[in-house]
């Protein structure tokens, strides 16, 4: 079979949750007296909630238990989810549901693989729920991205193989994840910067639109290798 599964990572594909993770972790951070900005929050995009806590505890010298390190990531979490019960579809990214509602309509079927724990909760709040055939999260998951588990585990519950399904990421981590698993990777902002990412979308909109080209997108063709180094854009500039 061709390629008819994309699997969406939820946070800063879909919708942007991204500030909330940031204003949690701020306030963390302030209290630990630890020099936490916009540009370490950007360092924690797909990686999980006790790896991000190493980041920022990387951030000062002092060295913590391990249960002195989960109370504070249940304190960040704590905040964070206080912000999501306060969110709704406002956070989506533009053209979320219509992009869903495109592709399910054409028959293409629909995942989620998030390392987000909260991910139920995210997608509740966002009027997400009913657009997936199936969702892999952070709670069922033991390896985070950059391991394929997640991926996998969506591709699983959706009945196809991992070379059926393409993977649309935000963070260098999830196209790592995507490339190990066999998935066809697209990188949405960033993470079209991550090696070996296949497709690259400017916006998630635009995806209804290029999804037909990755349909016959030859895998591990050497043709279509160089087409991505002649044009990393490779969707337009080799199949149009
Ligand atoms: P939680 P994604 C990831 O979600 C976020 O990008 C990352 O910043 C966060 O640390 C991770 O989820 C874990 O989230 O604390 O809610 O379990 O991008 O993989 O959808
Ligand atoms: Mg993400």
């Amino acid at each position: 079979m061709g390629m008819c599964g994309i699997i969406f990572d939820l946070d800063g594909v879909l919708c942007y949750t991204d500030h909330y993770h940031y204003l949690a972790w701020k306030a963390l951070a302030d209290r630990l007296s630890l020099p936490f900005d916009e540009q370490v929050n950007n360092r924690l995009r797909g990686v999980s909630r006790m790896e991000s806590l190493e980041i920022i505890l990387s951030l000062g010298s002092k060295t913590y238990s391990q249960e002195e390190k989960e109370q504070m990531a249940a304190e960040k979490n704590r905040l964070y989810r206080s912000y999501l019960e306060r969110m709704g579809p406002e956070a989506l990214a533009p053209g979320a549901v219509d992009v869903l509602r495109a592709l399910r309509e054409n028959g293409w079927k629909t995942g989620i693989g998030s390392s987000s724990k909260n991910a139920p909760l995210i997608l509740e709040r966002t009027g997400l729920d009913g657009f997936f055939d199936a969702v892999a999260d952070g709670s069922q998951i033991t390896k985070s991205k950059p391991d394929p588990e997640v991926f996998r585990l969506a591709a699983r519950k959706l009945r196809l193989s991992p070379d059926e399904c393409a993977v649309v990421e935000d963070a260098s981590a999830g196209i790592l994840a995507a490339n190990a698993g066999g998935f066809f990777s697209i990188g949405l902002g960033d993470a079209a910067q991550a090696p070996g990412c296949r497709a690259v979308l400017n916006a998630l909109y635009e995806l209804p639109d290029s999804a037909g080209a990755y349909t016959a997108a030859p895998q591990n063709s050497r043709d279509y290798n160089k087409a991505i180094e002649l044009d990393p854009r490779f969707a337009d500039a080799y199949y149009n």
